[in-house]
């Protein structure tokens, strides 16, 4: 296997996950009684540029197809932080009537509603059929494609090219990003601007972030990495914000490098030195990620098996795609987990891929008795525990697994460390 990027030999494993399903491959009942695929799921740096990726094993056009089940909107902190970030950008690039904003992989319109709300003309680009249709019932324009150059080129000879080019965790989702970081320099206007948002690799490993490893990811960036991407492919990053959301993440600002009309914030040389500080270019730093991992594994059977043969049930909140790389590396089944809850509609009703555990809708909270909630989206801990307060009240735990078994009970809800 070869990198993604430089095309250097990739030589050194991050993390061998063994093999499982695709993170999203929600299972129909009647699909119980087939066989499933599984596929080896590891992460390998590249010593040259240290990119660390996954390799393509299901193609990507088979993920993001009709039954993609990642919607975003279904977090309301998620909507907040992209209101934000439209009255931000409008007020800093002067987006107006005249302007043309375009988002990559717009999923369900969860932020370009926003710059609709405001008359600012946008376009989504978003592959999967069932989120583009959420958009466009919502009155955005998605064009249901996958952006590369050709598509690039096409809007750009048809007159779209973009003032604000957004990509929000699009680029660790792209197996050619060569390609990718080609189109979007294709068409973005002269003096127009670049912002993408991912999870910055510092905290995947510093935090032990292993559940985000999965199928549909390709590529897990540090700044210094996504700078010389972008740099290859004549971008200049100018900015960059570090963000709560998804465990941790970076939102970078890019321009064309001759694009002489915006300055280069201190803030982009201060999170260089501060990765090469913390050796992010070296590869010992990525050494004991494997033997965390492995340890967040027996803490997590450890805490099961206790409150199974503590006659505590222990349900899972949230089908997330991070939740279902955990539960089959740690081989849980419905014997220690009967159920999951999810909010989103098209899990519902279907069995995570791997565990088998079925997925209800929160209706089912109300009519169980739930001594445990594992909240597999420890990234959303904070809304979900303020929204499932109640529960609490009643005396349900919530824990969340990662990067520690940390449980949050009535009457204070403050953490507690368990593991
Ligand atoms: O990279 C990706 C990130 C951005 O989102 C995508 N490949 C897929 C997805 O990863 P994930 O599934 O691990 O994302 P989340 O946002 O950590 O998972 C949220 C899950 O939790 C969704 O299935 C919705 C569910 N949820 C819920 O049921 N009730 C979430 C909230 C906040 C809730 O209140």
């Amino acid at each position: 296997m070869e990198c993604r990027f430089c095309n250097h030999p990739l030589e050194h494993t991050l993390i061998d996950l063994g093999h499982a399903p695709p993170s999203n491959a929600f299972l129909l009942p009647e699909k119980l009684s087939e066989p499933e695929n599984t596929y080896p799921l590891s992460a390998k740096i590249c010593d040259n540029c240290m990119l660390v990726q996954v390799q393509e094993q299901k193609d990507h056009k088979e993920i993001f197809d009709q039954n993609y089940v990642y919607f975003s909107s279904m977090s309301q902190d998620w909507l907040a932080h992209a209101r934000d970030y439209v009255q931000m950008a409008k007020k800093r690039f002067d987006l107006n009537l005249e302007s043309r904003v375009v988002e990559i992989a717009s999923n369900d319109g969860y932020l370009l509603q926003y710059f609709k709300e405001q008359g600012i003309p946008s376009l989504g680009i978003e592959p999967a059929s069932g989120t583009a249709q959420i958009a466009r019932n919502k009155g955005i324009e998605t064009l249901e494609e996958f952006f590369n150059t050709n598509l690039a080129n096409k809007l750009k000879s048809e007159g779209r090219s973009a003032d604000l080019l957004i990509g929000n965790n699009v680029l660790a989702h792209v197996p050619n990003i060569n390609d990718f970081v080609r189109g979007m320099k294709l068409i973005l206007k002269d003096r127009g601007a670049i912002t993408m948002e991912f999870p910055h690799l510092m905290h995947l490993i510093n935090d032990s972030q292993f559940d985000t490893i999965y199928h549909e990811h390709f590529s897990y960036f540090s700044f210094n990495t996504v700078k010389k991407i972008l740099e290859h492919h004549g971008l200049e990053l100018f900015d960059v914000d570090e963000l709560k959301t998804h465990g941790g993440s970076l939102r970078i600002y890019a321009k064309h490098r001759r694009d002489k009309s915006k300055e280069i914030s201190p803030k982009v040389s201060e999170l260089l030195e501060r990765e090469n500080k913390a050796g992010i270019g070296e590869l010992e730093y990525y050494n004991g990620f494997d033997l965390r991992a492995e340890k967040i594994k027996r803490n997590v059977l450890k805490y099961l098996i206790s409150e199974r043969e503590n006659g505590r049930n222990v349900i899972a909140y949230g089908a997330a795609a991070k939740g279902n790389t955990l539960l089959n590396y740690c081989g849980i089944k419905n014997d220690l987990i009967p159920f999951a809850i999810d909010t989103t509609p098209f899990k519902q009703g279907k069995y995570l891929p791997g565990s088998h555990i079925p997925v209800y809708s929160e209706k089912k909270l109300k009519d169980s008795k739930i001594d445990t909630l594992l909240i597999l989206p420890w990234n959303h801990k904070e809304e979900i525990i303020r929204k499932l307060k109640y529960l609490g009240e009643k005396g349900t735990k919530f824990v969340v697994p990662v990067p520690d078994i940390i449980e949050y009970s009535s009457p204070d809800f403050n953490p507690r460390k368990v593991y």
